[in-house]
Protein backbone atom coordinates (compact mmCIF):
# COMPACT_ATOMS: atom_id res chain seq x y z
CA UNK A 1 0.00 0.00 0.00
CA UNK A 2 1.81 3.55 -1.30
CA UNK A 3 1.49 6.16 1.71
CA UNK A 4 0.69 9.58 0.56
CA UNK A 5 3.35 12.06 1.54
CA UNK A 6 1.21 14.39 3.33
CA UNK A 7 -0.18 11.10 5.25
CA UNK A 8 3.57 10.37 6.07
CA UNK A 9 3.82 14.38 7.38
CA UNK A 10 0.59 13.98 9.53
CA UNK A 11 1.78 11.06 11.41
CA UNK A 12 5.29 12.69 11.71
CA UNK A 13 3.73 15.74 13.20
CA UNK A 14 1.41 13.76 15.35
CA UNK A 15 4.58 11.89 16.99
CA UNK A 16 6.45 15.03 17.37
CA UNK A 17 3.27 16.57 19.43
CA UNK A 18 3.18 13.35 21.78
CA UNK A 19 6.94 13.05 22.41
CA UNK A 20 7.27 17.10 23.17
CA UNK A 21 5.71 17.51 26.52
CA UNK A 22 4.11 20.83 26.28
CA UNK A 23 5.88 22.71 28.65
CA UNK A 24 8.39 22.38 26.74
CA UNK A 25 6.80 25.03 24.69
CA UNK A 26 6.00 27.31 28.02
CA UNK A 27 10.00 27.42 28.48
CA UNK A 28 11.38 28.90 25.75
CA UNK A 29 13.47 31.91 26.38
CA UNK A 30 12.47 34.30 23.20
CA UNK A 31 15.91 36.71 23.71
CA UNK A 32 18.28 33.31 23.36
CA UNK A 33 16.02 31.40 20.96
CA UNK A 34 17.26 31.82 17.35
CA UNK A 35 13.70 31.58 16.34
CA UNK A 36 13.08 35.22 17.10
CA UNK A 37 16.51 36.37 16.04
CA UNK A 38 15.03 37.77 12.37
CA UNK A 39 12.35 39.61 14.11
CA UNK A 40 15.14 41.44 16.75
CA UNK A 41 17.33 42.12 13.73
CA UNK A 42 14.18 43.74 11.65
CA UNK A 43 12.82 46.13 14.09
CA UNK A 44 9.90 47.09 11.70
CA UNK A 45 6.88 45.78 10.44
CA UNK A 46 3.68 46.76 8.79
CA UNK A 47 0.37 46.25 10.59
CA UNK A 48 -3.01 45.78 8.21
CA UNK A 49 -6.44 45.69 9.08
CA UNK A 50 -8.63 44.86 6.81
CA UNK A 51 -11.85 42.88 6.33
CA UNK A 52 -15.45 43.78 5.89
CA UNK A 53 -15.91 46.78 8.19
CA UNK A 54 -13.78 48.87 5.17
CA UNK A 55 -17.51 48.68 3.80
CA UNK A 56 -19.02 51.25 6.41
CA UNK A 57 -15.73 52.25 7.15
CA UNK A 58 -17.06 54.34 10.18
CA UNK A 59 -15.37 55.49 13.26
CA UNK A 60 -18.08 57.89 14.70
CA UNK A 61 -18.16 55.72 17.65
CA UNK A 62 -14.78 54.28 18.50
CA UNK A 63 -12.19 51.88 16.60
CA UNK A 64 -13.75 51.09 13.03
CA UNK A 65 -13.04 47.34 12.98
CA UNK A 66 -15.52 47.84 15.86
CA UNK A 67 -18.44 49.20 13.79
CA UNK A 68 -20.49 46.09 14.45
CA UNK A 69 -20.04 46.04 18.25
CA UNK A 70 -20.10 49.89 18.55
CA UNK A 71 -23.46 49.82 16.64
CA UNK A 72 -24.92 46.84 18.15
CA UNK A 73 -25.52 45.40 14.29
CA UNK A 74 -27.41 41.88 14.50
CA UNK A 75 -25.13 39.33 12.64
CA UNK A 76 -27.79 38.59 9.95
CA UNK A 77 -27.69 42.90 9.43
CA UNK A 78 -23.42 43.06 9.63
CA UNK A 79 -23.13 40.43 6.97
CA UNK A 80 -24.87 42.24 4.60
CA UNK A 81 -21.57 44.23 4.23
CA UNK A 82 -19.83 41.26 3.30
CA UNK A 83 -22.16 41.07 -0.08
CA UNK A 84 -20.83 44.19 -0.62
CA UNK A 85 -17.18 43.67 -0.06
CA UNK A 86 -15.36 43.96 -3.62
CA UNK A 87 -11.94 45.16 -3.36
CA UNK A 88 -11.61 45.21 -7.13
CA UNK A 89 -7.77 47.66 -6.65
CA UNK A 90 -5.87 45.45 -4.46
CA UNK A 91 -2.87 44.96 -5.12
CA UNK A 92 -0.76 42.60 -3.18
CA UNK A 93 2.48 43.75 -4.90
CA UNK A 94 1.81 47.23 -4.63
CA UNK A 95 1.40 47.07 -0.88
CA UNK A 96 4.10 44.33 -0.68
CA UNK A 97 6.56 47.69 -2.16
CA UNK A 98 4.79 50.53 -0.17
CA UNK A 99 6.09 48.24 3.43
CA UNK A 100 9.56 47.45 1.92
CA UNK A 101 9.95 51.02 0.42
CA UNK A 102 9.41 52.61 4.34
CA UNK A 103 11.80 50.27 5.51
CA UNK A 104 9.59 47.51 7.08
CA UNK A 105 10.76 44.12 6.84
CA UNK A 106 7.49 42.55 8.00
CA UNK A 107 3.85 42.51 7.50
CA UNK A 108 0.89 41.32 10.11
CA UNK A 109 -2.29 41.51 8.30
CA UNK A 110 -5.47 40.47 10.09
CA UNK A 111 -7.12 36.30 8.84
CA UNK A 112 -9.92 37.48 11.04
CA UNK A 113 -10.95 39.82 13.48
CA UNK A 114 -13.17 40.02 16.19
CA UNK A 115 -16.26 40.36 13.40
CA UNK A 116 -15.51 36.47 12.75
CA UNK A 117 -15.40 37.45 8.94
CA UNK A 118 -12.33 35.39 7.51
CA UNK A 119 -10.48 37.20 4.99
CA UNK A 120 -8.80 34.17 3.38
CA UNK A 121 -10.52 30.96 1.56
CA UNK A 122 -11.57 28.46 4.65
CA UNK A 123 -12.78 25.26 4.18
CA UNK A 124 -14.56 25.67 7.94
CA UNK A 125 -17.05 28.26 6.86
CA UNK A 126 -18.39 29.90 3.78
CA UNK A 127 -17.60 33.16 6.03
CA UNK A 128 -14.84 34.17 4.22
CA UNK A 129 -13.95 36.61 1.52
CA UNK A 130 -14.26 33.03 -1.17
CA UNK A 131 -17.84 32.38 -0.76
CA UNK A 132 -19.62 35.62 0.78
CA UNK A 133 -18.25 38.16 -1.11
CA UNK A 134 -18.17 39.10 -4.62
CA UNK A 135 -14.48 38.81 -4.55
CA UNK A 136 -13.08 35.82 -6.13
CA UNK A 137 -9.87 35.68 -4.88
CA UNK A 138 -8.02 34.70 -1.98
CA UNK A 139 -6.13 37.86 -0.63
CA UNK A 140 -3.94 36.42 1.56
CA UNK A 141 -2.82 33.88 -0.67
CA UNK A 142 -1.87 36.97 -3.33
CA UNK A 143 -0.37 38.97 0.02
CA UNK A 144 1.90 35.60 0.80
CA UNK A 145 3.01 35.38 -2.50
CA UNK A 146 3.89 38.71 -3.07
CA UNK A 147 6.33 38.76 0.34
CA UNK A 148 7.75 35.89 -1.22
CA UNK A 149 8.52 37.20 -4.39
CA UNK A 150 10.36 40.77 -2.54
CA UNK A 151 11.18 38.79 0.96
CA UNK A 152 9.16 40.36 3.30
CA UNK A 153 7.67 38.16 6.07
CA UNK A 154 4.45 37.34 6.67
CA UNK A 155 2.23 37.02 10.15
CA UNK A 156 -1.21 36.35 10.79
CA UNK A 157 -3.10 38.73 12.79
CA UNK A 158 -5.75 36.33 14.26
CA UNK A 159 -9.08 37.21 16.86
CA UNK A 160 -10.18 34.65 19.18
CA UNK A 161 -12.81 36.96 19.98
CA UNK A 162 -15.72 36.17 17.29
CA UNK A 163 -19.11 37.78 17.46
CA UNK A 164 -19.96 35.59 14.84
CA UNK A 165 -19.77 31.75 15.11
CA UNK A 166 -22.52 30.65 17.05
CA UNK A 167 -20.23 28.07 18.92
CA UNK A 168 -17.94 31.40 20.52
CA UNK A 169 -19.28 32.60 23.90
CA UNK A 170 -20.30 35.31 25.45
CA UNK A 171 -22.33 36.50 22.23
CA UNK A 172 -22.85 39.91 22.33
CA UNK A 173 -25.61 41.16 24.80
CA UNK A 174 -27.62 42.69 21.78
CA UNK A 175 -28.38 39.26 20.17
CA UNK A 176 -28.98 36.83 23.48
CA UNK A 177 -32.99 36.79 22.55
CA UNK A 178 -31.88 36.32 18.63
CA UNK A 179 -28.94 34.00 19.35
CA UNK A 180 -29.53 31.78 22.81
CA UNK A 181 -26.05 30.50 23.83
CA UNK A 182 -27.90 27.47 25.21
CA UNK A 183 -26.53 25.28 21.90
CA UNK A 184 -23.13 26.80 22.40
CA UNK A 185 -20.21 24.65 22.54
CA UNK A 186 -16.92 26.64 23.38
CA UNK A 187 -14.69 23.51 22.48
CA UNK A 188 -16.40 22.99 19.08
CA UNK A 189 -15.44 26.46 18.59
CA UNK A 190 -11.23 25.88 19.73
CA UNK A 191 -11.51 23.04 17.26
CA UNK A 192 -13.03 25.40 14.78
CA UNK A 193 -10.22 28.08 15.57
CA UNK A 194 -7.56 25.41 15.49
CA UNK A 195 -8.40 23.96 12.52
CA UNK A 196 -7.97 27.47 10.85
CA UNK A 197 -5.11 28.31 12.29
CA UNK A 198 -4.02 25.31 10.40
CA UNK A 199 -5.26 26.62 7.12
CA UNK A 200 -3.54 29.53 7.75
CA UNK A 201 -0.24 28.01 8.97
CA UNK A 202 -0.07 25.46 6.47
CA UNK A 203 -1.32 27.01 3.60
CA UNK A 204 -0.21 30.50 3.28
CA UNK A 205 3.57 29.15 4.65
CA UNK A 206 5.79 30.57 5.02
CA UNK A 207 3.66 31.89 8.07
CA UNK A 208 6.83 33.93 10.49
CA UNK A 209 4.39 35.27 12.91
CA UNK A 210 0.80 34.27 14.84
CA UNK A 211 -0.35 37.53 16.41
CA UNK A 212 -3.31 36.45 18.34
CA UNK A 213 -5.90 39.26 20.18
CA UNK A 214 -9.12 39.26 21.47
CA UNK A 215 -8.32 36.47 24.03
CA UNK A 216 -9.78 38.96 27.25
CA UNK A 217 -13.35 37.00 27.35
CA UNK A 218 -11.49 33.57 28.28
CA UNK A 219 -8.18 32.45 29.72
CA UNK A 220 -5.32 29.78 28.49
CA UNK A 221 -7.63 26.99 29.82
CA UNK A 222 -11.07 28.14 28.24
CA UNK A 223 -9.09 28.95 25.10
CA UNK A 224 -6.61 25.60 25.14
CA UNK A 225 -3.66 28.11 24.63
CA UNK A 226 -0.80 25.37 25.43
CA UNK A 227 -2.60 23.03 22.91
CA UNK A 228 -3.08 25.87 20.35
CA UNK A 229 0.42 27.36 20.65
CA UNK A 230 1.93 22.95 20.48
CA UNK A 231 -0.07 23.13 17.65
CA UNK A 232 1.45 25.78 16.19
CA UNK A 233 4.74 25.27 16.99
CA UNK A 234 4.47 21.80 15.89
CA UNK A 235 3.48 22.69 12.21
CA UNK A 236 6.17 25.68 11.76
CA UNK A 237 9.06 25.36 14.69
CA UNK A 238 10.03 28.59 13.35
CA UNK A 239 7.14 30.37 14.14
CA UNK A 240 6.76 33.62 16.53
CA UNK A 241 3.55 33.54 18.97
CA UNK A 242 2.74 37.18 20.95
CA UNK A 243 1.32 37.14 24.37
CA UNK A 244 -1.96 37.85 23.56
CA UNK A 245 -3.26 33.87 23.93
CA UNK A 246 -3.28 34.57 27.30
CA UNK A 247 0.11 32.89 27.41
CA UNK A 248 3.79 34.91 27.15
CA UNK A 249 5.30 33.20 24.43
CA UNK A 250 7.71 35.35 22.64
CA UNK A 251 6.84 38.77 22.63
CA UNK A 252 4.70 41.05 24.42
CA UNK A 253 2.37 43.70 22.64
CA UNK A 254 2.43 47.49 24.44
CA UNK A 255 -0.24 49.24 22.05
CA UNK A 256 -0.89 52.53 21.16
CA UNK A 257 2.06 53.17 23.75
CA UNK A 258 5.42 53.36 24.35
CA UNK A 259 7.13 51.23 27.32
CA UNK A 260 9.27 54.13 29.50
CA UNK A 261 12.15 52.00 29.48
CA UNK A 262 13.68 48.83 28.41
CA UNK A 263 11.50 45.67 29.46
CA UNK A 264 12.84 44.16 32.25
CA UNK A 265 14.53 40.70 31.83
CA UNK A 266 15.43 41.18 28.09
CA UNK A 267 11.57 40.95 27.69
CA UNK A 268 11.06 40.65 23.94
CA UNK A 269 8.45 43.77 23.21
CA UNK A 270 6.42 45.13 20.11
CA UNK A 271 4.75 48.33 20.26
CA UNK A 272 1.40 48.43 17.80
CA UNK A 273 0.12 51.89 16.70
CA UNK A 274 -2.21 53.76 14.23
CA UNK A 275 -1.02 56.75 12.18
CA UNK A 276 -4.76 57.96 13.22
CA UNK A 277 -6.59 56.62 15.81
CA UNK A 278 -8.37 53.49 14.16
CA UNK A 279 -6.91 50.27 13.04
CA UNK A 280 -9.49 49.83 10.55
CA UNK A 281 -10.41 52.32 7.54
CA UNK A 282 -12.21 55.24 8.27
CA UNK A 283 -13.62 57.99 6.09
CA UNK A 284 -13.56 60.61 8.50
CA UNK A 285 -10.60 60.18 10.87
CA UNK A 286 -7.79 62.52 9.88
CA UNK A 287 -6.03 62.84 12.61
CA UNK A 288 -2.71 61.42 11.47
CA UNK A 289 0.57 61.17 13.24
CA UNK A 290 3.59 63.49 11.90
CA UNK A 291 6.31 61.90 9.86
CA UNK A 292 8.72 63.37 12.66
CA UNK A 293 6.22 62.09 15.31
CA UNK A 294 6.49 58.46 13.59
CA UNK A 295 10.03 58.33 12.61
CA UNK A 296 10.95 59.72 16.44
CA UNK A 297 8.83 57.09 17.80
CA UNK A 298 10.74 54.28 15.88
CA UNK A 299 13.87 55.65 17.01
CA UNK A 300 12.57 55.75 20.82
CA UNK A 301 10.87 52.29 20.47
CA UNK A 302 14.76 51.12 19.34
CA UNK A 303 16.43 53.26 22.04
CA UNK A 304 14.19 50.95 24.22
CA UNK A 305 14.77 47.60 22.28
CA UNK A 306 11.86 47.67 20.61
CA UNK A 307 10.15 46.77 17.27
CA UNK A 308 7.60 49.21 15.83
CA UNK A 309 4.23 47.53 14.59
CA UNK A 310 2.57 50.28 12.29
CA UNK A 311 -0.77 49.99 11.05
CA UNK A 312 -2.42 50.66 7.65
CA UNK A 313 -5.86 50.68 7.29
CA UNK A 314 -6.75 49.77 3.23
CA UNK A 315 -10.11 50.68 1.98
CA UNK A 316 -13.33 48.83 1.09
CA UNK A 317 -11.57 48.61 -2.33
CA UNK A 318 -8.46 47.15 -1.64
CA UNK A 319 -6.22 50.57 -1.32
CA UNK A 320 -4.22 52.09 1.41
CA UNK A 321 -5.31 55.96 2.37
CA UNK A 322 -2.93 58.29 0.29
CA UNK A 323 -2.30 60.12 3.82
CA UNK A 324 -0.52 56.71 4.80
CA UNK A 325 1.39 55.91 1.74
CA UNK A 326 2.65 59.47 2.46
CA UNK A 327 3.95 58.81 5.40
CA UNK A 328 5.26 55.73 4.90
CA UNK A 329 7.48 56.77 1.51
CA UNK A 330 8.80 59.69 3.87
CA UNK A 331 9.91 57.06 6.69
CA UNK A 332 11.20 55.37 4.13
CA UNK A 333 13.46 58.42 2.72
CA UNK A 334 14.94 58.68 6.29
CA UNK A 335 15.25 54.79 6.92
CA UNK A 336 17.33 54.77 3.35
CA UNK A 337 20.13 57.10 5.35
CA UNK A 338 19.66 55.61 8.95
CA UNK A 339 18.37 52.38 8.76
CA UNK A 340 21.71 50.79 10.21
CA UNK A 341 20.87 53.18 13.11
CA UNK A 342 17.95 50.84 13.45
CA UNK A 343 17.93 47.48 11.86
CA UNK A 344 19.88 45.30 14.21
CA UNK A 345 20.28 47.04 16.78
CA UNK A 346 19.76 46.68 20.82
CA UNK A 347 19.00 48.65 23.75
CA UNK A 348 21.03 51.77 24.09
CA UNK A 349 23.43 51.43 27.01
CA UNK A 350 22.31 55.21 28.44
CA UNK A 351 18.81 54.87 30.02
CA UNK A 352 18.35 58.87 29.12
CA UNK A 353 20.46 61.07 26.74
CA UNK A 354 21.97 64.44 27.72
CA UNK A 355 20.63 65.99 24.85
CA UNK A 356 17.17 65.96 22.87
CA UNK A 357 17.86 62.35 21.81
CA UNK A 358 18.11 59.01 21.80
CA UNK A 359 21.16 56.00 21.09
CA UNK A 360 21.43 52.34 19.77
CA UNK A 361 23.50 49.99 19.33
CA UNK A 362 25.16 47.52 17.46
CA UNK A 363 28.27 45.68 18.21
CA UNK A 364 31.88 48.41 17.84
CA UNK A 365 28.74 50.52 17.30
CA UNK A 366 27.19 53.35 19.04
CA UNK A 367 24.36 55.45 17.17
CA UNK A 368 23.70 58.89 18.21
CA UNK A 369 20.18 60.07 17.25
CA UNK A 370 19.98 64.04 17.41
CA UNK A 371 16.39 65.67 17.70
CA UNK A 372 17.65 68.66 18.34
CA UNK A 373 20.83 70.13 17.13
CA UNK A 374 23.29 71.25 20.23
CA UNK A 375 26.27 73.65 19.05
CA UNK A 376 28.30 72.75 22.56
CA UNK A 377 30.08 69.62 22.41
CA UNK A 378 28.05 66.88 23.77
CA UNK A 379 29.36 65.12 27.05
CA UNK A 380 28.45 61.46 26.83
CA UNK A 381 29.25 60.23 30.81
CA UNK A 382 29.49 56.84 31.58
CA UNK A 383 31.60 56.02 28.39
CA UNK A 384 34.57 53.78 29.17
CA UNK A 385 35.73 53.33 25.80
CA UNK A 386 37.73 55.48 22.75
CA UNK A 387 35.48 56.31 20.20
CA UNK A 388 37.55 54.70 17.14
CA UNK A 389 35.94 57.34 14.45
CA UNK A 390 32.66 59.24 14.15
CA UNK A 391 30.82 59.91 10.79
CA UNK A 392 27.31 61.60 10.22
CA UNK A 393 25.06 59.35 8.29
CA UNK A 394 23.91 60.91 5.82
CA UNK A 395 27.04 63.16 5.17
CA UNK A 396 30.79 64.07 4.68
CA UNK A 397 31.15 66.77 7.66
CA UNK A 398 33.11 65.67 10.14
CA UNK A 399 32.10 65.10 14.17
CA UNK A 400 35.02 65.78 16.43
CA UNK A 401 35.22 63.52 19.34
CA UNK A 402 37.61 64.92 22.23
CA UNK A 403 38.26 64.21 25.90
CA UNK A 404 37.69 66.98 28.29
CA UNK A 405 36.81 67.24 32.30
CA UNK A 406 33.98 65.42 33.26
CA UNK A 407 31.09 68.39 34.21
CA UNK A 408 29.51 64.32 36.39
CA UNK A 409 32.39 63.25 38.01
CA UNK A 410 36.17 64.32 38.75
CA UNK A 411 37.21 62.69 35.95
CA UNK A 412 37.04 62.76 32.18
CA UNK A 413 34.73 62.55 29.97
CA UNK A 414 34.50 62.13 26.03
CA UNK A 415 32.78 64.80 24.05
CA UNK A 416 30.77 65.10 20.80
CA UNK A 417 31.12 68.40 18.41
CA UNK A 418 28.37 68.32 15.57
CA UNK A 419 29.06 70.21 12.18
CA UNK A 420 27.13 73.08 11.62
CA UNK A 421 25.28 70.68 8.56
CA UNK A 422 22.29 68.98 9.97
CA UNK A 423 21.27 66.01 7.70
CA UNK A 424 17.48 65.68 8.70
CA UNK A 425 15.49 68.06 11.58
CA UNK A 426 13.36 65.32 12.46
CA UNK A 427 16.60 62.77 13.22
CA UNK A 428 20.21 63.14 12.62
CA UNK A 429 22.55 60.33 13.18
CA UNK A 430 26.28 60.36 14.62
CA UNK A 431 28.16 57.12 13.81
CA UNK A 432 30.57 56.33 16.93
CA UNK A 433 33.09 53.21 15.56
CA UNK A 434 35.02 51.45 18.11
CA UNK A 435 37.43 48.78 17.88
CA UNK A 436 35.82 46.67 20.62
CA UNK A 437 32.15 46.52 22.08
CA UNK A 438 32.06 49.82 23.65
CA UNK A 439 31.51 50.19 27.65
CA UNK A 440 29.50 52.52 29.06
CA UNK A 441 28.65 52.53 32.64
CA UNK A 442 25.30 54.03 32.99
CA UNK A 443 24.92 56.96 35.51
CA UNK A 444 21.28 56.70 35.32
CA UNK A 445 19.44 60.28 34.64
CA UNK A 446 21.66 62.96 35.31
CA UNK A 447 19.49 66.14 36.08
CA UNK A 448 20.86 69.37 35.74
CA UNK A 449 19.47 72.42 37.25
CA UNK A 450 17.18 75.06 34.90
CA UNK A 451 17.49 78.07 33.90
CA UNK A 452 15.91 79.71 37.08
CA UNK A 453 18.47 77.58 39.05
CA UNK A 454 15.77 75.24 39.99
CA UNK A 455 16.20 71.32 39.84
CA UNK A 456 13.30 69.03 39.50
CA UNK A 457 13.94 65.47 40.16
CA UNK A 458 11.11 63.89 38.67
CA UNK A 459 9.88 60.12 39.62
CA UNK A 460 10.52 59.57 35.66
CA UNK A 461 14.32 59.95 35.89
CA UNK A 462 14.57 58.26 39.21
CA UNK A 463 17.02 55.25 39.27
CA UNK A 464 14.62 52.85 41.44
CA UNK A 465 16.68 50.48 44.13
CA UNK A 466 14.38 47.93 45.30
CA UNK A 467 11.76 45.39 44.29
CA UNK A 468 8.34 46.39 44.36
CA UNK A 469 8.49 50.28 43.73
CA UNK A 470 8.06 51.33 39.96
CA UNK A 471 7.01 54.12 37.87
CA UNK A 472 3.56 54.10 36.63
CA UNK A 473 2.06 56.35 33.96
CA UNK A 474 2.36 57.40 30.29
CA UNK A 475 5.10 60.24 29.51
CA UNK A 476 7.36 61.53 32.23
CA UNK A 477 4.22 62.96 34.53
CA UNK A 478 3.83 59.78 35.99
CA UNK A 479 4.54 58.59 39.82
CA UNK A 480 6.24 55.91 42.01
CA UNK A 481 3.80 53.90 43.00
CA UNK A 482 3.83 50.18 44.13
CA UNK A 483 5.76 51.31 47.13
CA UNK A 484 4.91 48.48 49.72
CA UNK A 485 8.62 47.71 50.24
CA UNK A 486 10.25 49.82 52.64
CA UNK A 487 13.75 48.99 51.60
CA UNK A 488 12.74 50.29 48.44
CA UNK A 489 14.32 53.93 47.56
CA UNK A 490 14.91 56.61 44.66
CA UNK A 491 18.06 57.83 43.72
CA UNK A 492 19.20 60.75 41.18
CA UNK A 493 22.20 61.68 40.29
CA UNK A 494 21.88 65.46 39.84
CA UNK A 495 24.54 68.39 39.11
CA UNK A 496 24.02 71.99 40.43
CA UNK A 497 26.36 74.66 38.35
CA UNK A 498 25.85 77.15 40.86
CA UNK A 499 25.36 76.50 44.85
CA UNK A 500 23.09 78.27 46.97
CA UNK A 501 20.59 78.13 49.75
CA UNK A 502 17.19 75.88 48.54
CA UNK A 503 13.79 74.94 49.55
CA UNK A 504 12.97 71.56 48.94
CA UNK A 505 9.42 70.57 48.01
CA UNK A 506 8.06 67.34 47.56
CA UNK A 507 4.76 66.39 46.05
CA UNK A 508 3.30 63.35 46.21
CA UNK A 509 -0.20 61.80 46.75
CA UNK A 510 -1.16 59.27 49.61
CA UNK A 511 -5.13 58.33 50.39
CA UNK A 512 -5.68 58.19 54.39
CA UNK A 513 -5.32 54.58 55.05
CA UNK A 514 -1.79 54.22 54.28
CA UNK A 515 -0.79 57.93 55.60
CA UNK A 516 2.12 58.30 58.65
CA UNK A 517 5.30 57.14 56.98
CA UNK A 518 8.33 58.63 58.08
CA UNK A 519 11.45 59.17 55.27
CA UNK A 520 13.91 61.04 54.92
CA UNK A 521 15.44 63.01 51.44
CA UNK A 522 19.12 62.98 51.33
CA UNK A 523 21.14 65.35 49.03
CA UNK A 524 24.74 64.70 49.45
CA UNK A 525 25.71 65.37 53.21
CA UNK A 526 22.80 66.84 53.95
CA UNK A 527 19.26 65.26 55.14
CA UNK A 528 15.74 66.29 55.58
CA UNK A 529 13.02 63.81 57.59
CA UNK A 530 9.30 64.54 56.62
CA UNK A 531 6.50 62.25 57.52
CA UNK A 532 3.55 61.29 54.60
CA UNK A 533 0.41 63.12 55.20
CA UNK A 534 -3.05 62.28 53.63
CA UNK A 535 -3.71 64.02 50.46
CA UNK A 536 -7.15 62.74 49.84
CA UNK A 537 -6.40 59.50 47.32
CA UNK A 538 -3.59 58.51 45.88
CA UNK A 539 -4.16 60.65 42.58
CA UNK A 540 -4.50 63.81 44.70
CA UNK A 541 -0.77 65.06 44.39
CA UNK A 542 -0.27 68.06 46.64
CA UNK A 543 3.36 69.95 47.29
CA UNK A 544 5.00 70.03 51.36
CA UNK A 545 7.77 72.65 51.87
CA UNK A 546 9.97 69.99 53.32
CA UNK A 547 12.95 71.93 54.71
CA UNK A 548 16.03 73.96 53.11
CA UNK A 549 19.62 72.99 52.14
CA UNK A 550 22.36 74.54 51.63
CA UNK A 551 24.49 73.29 48.78
CA UNK A 552 27.54 74.12 46.59
CA UNK A 553 28.24 73.62 42.84
CA UNK A 554 29.19 70.33 41.96
CA UNK A 555 27.61 66.57 41.49
CA UNK A 556 24.95 64.92 43.76
CA UNK A 557 23.38 61.58 44.23
CA UNK A 558 20.21 62.39 45.71
CA UNK A 559 18.14 59.96 47.76
CA UNK A 560 14.34 59.68 49.00
CA UNK A 561 15.03 56.67 51.84
CA UNK A 562 11.21 55.54 53.28
CA UNK A 563 12.24 54.65 57.60
CA UNK A 564 8.94 52.87 57.90
CA UNK A 565 5.95 52.03 56.12
CA UNK A 566 3.28 53.22 58.34
CA UNK A 567 0.61 51.11 56.05
CA UNK A 568 0.43 49.07 53.11
CA UNK A 569 2.28 51.97 51.12
CA UNK A 570 4.90 55.25 51.54
CA UNK A 571 3.76 57.39 48.42
CA UNK A 572 2.84 57.92 45.10
CA UNK A 573 6.02 60.16 44.96
CA UNK A 574 5.50 62.51 41.72
CA UNK A 575 8.91 64.76 42.28
CA UNK A 576 11.17 66.58 44.53
CA UNK A 577 11.93 70.62 43.65
CA UNK A 578 15.52 72.40 44.90
CA UNK A 579 13.84 75.87 44.40
CA UNK A 580 16.88 78.52 45.09
CA UNK A 581 16.19 80.71 47.93
CA UNK A 582 17.44 84.41 46.58
O1 LIG B 1 -9.80 45.09 19.76
C1 LIG B 1 -8.56 45.09 19.05
C2 LIG B 1 -8.50 46.25 18.11
O2 LIG B 1 -9.56 46.22 17.21
C3 LIG B 1 -7.17 46.18 17.36
O3 LIG B 1 -7.11 44.99 16.59
C4 LIG B 1 -6.01 46.22 18.37
C5 LIG B 1 -4.69 46.11 17.63
O4 LIG B 1 -3.80 45.37 18.36
N1 LIG B 1 -6.13 45.13 19.31
C6 LIG B 1 -7.40 45.07 20.04
C7 LIG B 1 -7.50 46.18 21.07
O5 LIG B 1 -6.47 45.98 22.04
Amino acid sequence: MKVRPHILIMLFVSAVMLLTPVNAFAQIKPKDDPRTAWWQNDKFGMFIHWGVYAVPADSSKGIAEWYMHNHKIPVPEYERFATQFNPVKFNADQWVRIAKDAGMKYIIITSKHHDGFCMFDSKLTKYDIIDATPFSRDPMKELADACKRHDIKLGFYHSIMDWHHPDYTPHREWEHKARPESEADFDRYIEYMKGQLRELVTNYAPVSVLWFDGGWEGNAEKHHSEEVVAMLRSLNPEIIINDRINLEEDHATPEQQIPMDALPDDRLWETCMTMNNTWGYSRTDDNWKSVEDLVRKLVDIAHKGGNFLLNVGPTELGESPQASIDRLSAIGEWMEVNGESIYGTSKSPWRRMLFDGRCTAAENMLYLHFFDWPSTPVPLPGLRTSVHSASLLGSTSIVKVRTGKDPFSDGTVQTVQLPTERPSDIDSVVALRFETVPEVVDLGVIVTQSDDGSTVLKAFDANIRGTRAKYEGRGASGHIGYWTNPDDYLEWTMVLNEGGTFAVMITYACEPESAGADYQVIVGERELAGTVEDTGSGKKFRTRFLGRMRLRKGRYTATVKPETVAHDAVMNLKQIKLVPMR
